[in-house]
């Protein structure tokens, strides 16, 4: 399965948390094979909070969508992330964007993530390594969804996400 994750964080080393998770990602048998740059973004929903860093992954796994969930949880809290509301900072948020044609609505897990295509902060980076990627409710592909979506927060690129420290 080729799986398009977001990734974001805006609390304490906010580079460093992505550089963690990747290789954590990668243990737990999620296997990145394309990354976008990192972006600075303003914080959406909530306004009175840190910019946040913002970037988007694809991975290739044989785990199931419920497995990558937990992957992705626990990743999340060996970071530092304690249970809060939707939109408290965090150390790093990983959401499962998009899993090909998948569509699945419980209360656990929506795929397609359902607010992504309302975010820049998310559509950005994902358009920089998915551009006709297609939104298998919407129909619509992750370029035509950036250009169509409303948010005009501001992202800012800061180039390529830095490679593992030796
Ligand atoms: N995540 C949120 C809420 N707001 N804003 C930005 N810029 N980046 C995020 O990752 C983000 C947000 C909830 O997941
Ligand atoms: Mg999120
Ligand atoms: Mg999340």
């Amino acid at each position: 399965m080729r799986i398009h994750l977001g990734w974001g964080s805006n609390l304490g080393d906010r580079h460093a948390a992505w550089v963690l998770a990747r290789r954590a990602l990668a243990c737990g048998g999620a296997r990145i094979v394309r990354e976008s740059s990192v972006w600075r973004t303003e914080p959406v929903g909530w306004r009175d909070q840190p910019w946040f860093l913002n970037g988007a992954a694809e991975v290739e796994t044989d785990l199931t969508p419920w497995q990558l969930l937990r992957l992705a949880k626990s990743i999340e809290a060996a970071l530092g992330r304690r249970p809060g509301p939707r939109n408290a900072p965090r150390p790093l948020d990983i959401d499962i964007l998009l899993m090909e044609e998948t569509v699945l609505r419980t209360a656990l897990l929506e795929i397609p993530h359902p607010r992504f295509h309302e975010r820049r902060f998310v559509l950005t980076p994902l358009a920089e390594i998915a551009p006709r990627v297609i939104h298998p409710v919407l129909k619509a592909t992750v370029r035509e969804l950036l250009r169509r979506c409303p948010d005009r927060s501001e992202v800012h690129s800061l180039g390529p996400a830095q490679e593992e420290a030796e």
